[in-house]
């Protein structure tokens, strides 16, 4: 069987099932092209002199890895003379990044976060890029961008997707119709796909948590790893496992292929009680993905896709996975 590329599939969606408009293609096309080269810096690693951290901290306060900053460049660059965008915004810049004037201005807002979980970059274990494209209600009316145009819920997102630098590296997307995977073939330098519509797999007893925060969460949380990790010996009468990569996109992308749950609760210590994963360019996407495969996502009270965003770099508590696991934690926080 001849397996479809990123570009044929694009192509189709925007000329047979006219879903897709030609901005929002040329912009999956370029973040692609982007993640293509970003796969290819990482891979090098020590040999490519990009391992190891900068002098430099991010507006989070985060020491930023070399590839943080290359990453962010890269996708910075691709992106700003194609036409297809009007800003963008990342978790590495404090704030928004407007299309330079010398560049047509296009319709859409691009939220990255270039490299998540870098802490695992120069050990060799996997990391990612995660994105999220809303439209720019500034561009329809004329007016230039400014940062709270980016504030929008979830629901609004036209496109997510991330890229997993694993063993494979991998591109999974949606426009909102399903969730699609490509697989980088690096002989013919093209994304084909190898998954599509995708679906959690249902009753897969698998958790993902950093159990070290385990003082910082709430007696819900408590009660629900506890049930897990009891297993058989507990009222839920079955063994679980755990997995922690330390990698969000690692970790959702195993859920979107074998099931299970993520959790990054809020830190009930800390005033506010956030979490440490932010909202816009981490949460936002990973829901759409989720909900697009058939599972759910939520901070614990509230589906993360109808969260009104008040700042760019806001934390969020992040439950996602599995429908049927998700209900089981949301509902211990209401009682
Ligand atoms: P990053 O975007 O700065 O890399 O941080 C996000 C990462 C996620 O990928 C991962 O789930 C989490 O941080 C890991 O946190 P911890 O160090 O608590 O295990
Ligand atoms: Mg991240």
């Amino acid at each position: 069987m001849k397996r479809k590329t990123l570009t044929q599939f694009l192509i189709e969606q925007q000329r047979e099932a006219g879903t897709l408009q030609p901005q929002l293609r040329l912009l999956i096309e370029v973040v692609a092209r982007s993640c293509k080269a970003i796969s290819h810096s990482i891979s090098k690693g020590a040999l490519g002199g990009v391992l190891g951290s900068l002098d430099s901290e991010n507006v989070q306060g985060e020491v930023q890895k070399k590839l943080d900053v290359i990453a962010n460049e890269m996708l910075l660059e691709a992106n700003e003379w194609g036409g297809h965008l009007a800003a963008m915004a990342s978790e590495e810049m404090e704030t928004i990044h407007l299309v330079p004037n010398r560049y047509p201005q296009g319709e859409y807002l691009l939220l990255f976060d270039p490299i998540d979980g870098s802490s695992n970059i120069d050990v060799d274990l996997s990391v990612g890029t995660i994105f999220s494209v809303l439209r720019a209600p500034a561009r329809v009316e004329g007016k230039d961008v400014v940062e709270d145009d980016f504030l929008q819920k979830g629901e609004f997102q036209v496109a997510a997707g991330y890229a997993v630098y694993g063993p494979q590296t991998i591109l999974v997307l949606t426009l909102g119709a399903g969730v699609h995977e490509f697989t980088l073939d690096r002989e013919i330098g093209s994304w084909v796909m190898t998954d599509t519509d995708m679906k959690i797999p249902a009753g897969k007893r698998e958790f993902a948590i950093n159990m070290s925060n385990a003082r910082q969460w709430s007696p819900a949380v408590h009660r629900f790893i506890d049930d897990r990790v009891a297993g058989t010996q507990g009222v839920l009468g079955a063994d679980y496992n755990m997995r922690w990569t330390g990698s969000m996109v690692a970790d959702v992308h195993r859920i979107l292929k074998r099931g299970g749950v993520f959790l990054y609760p809020r830190d009930v210590t800390k005033p506010g009680k956030v979490g440490k994963l932010r909202l816009m360019y981490e949460g936002n996407p990973m829901a759409m993905l989720m909900e697009q495969a058939g599972g759910a996502a939520s901070d614990g009270e509230e589906r993360i896709m109808t969260i009104s965003p008040t700042a760019l770099h806001q934390r969020v508590g992040l439950i996602m996975g599995d429908p049927a696991e998700v209900e089981a934690l949301t509902s211990a926080y209401r009682n």
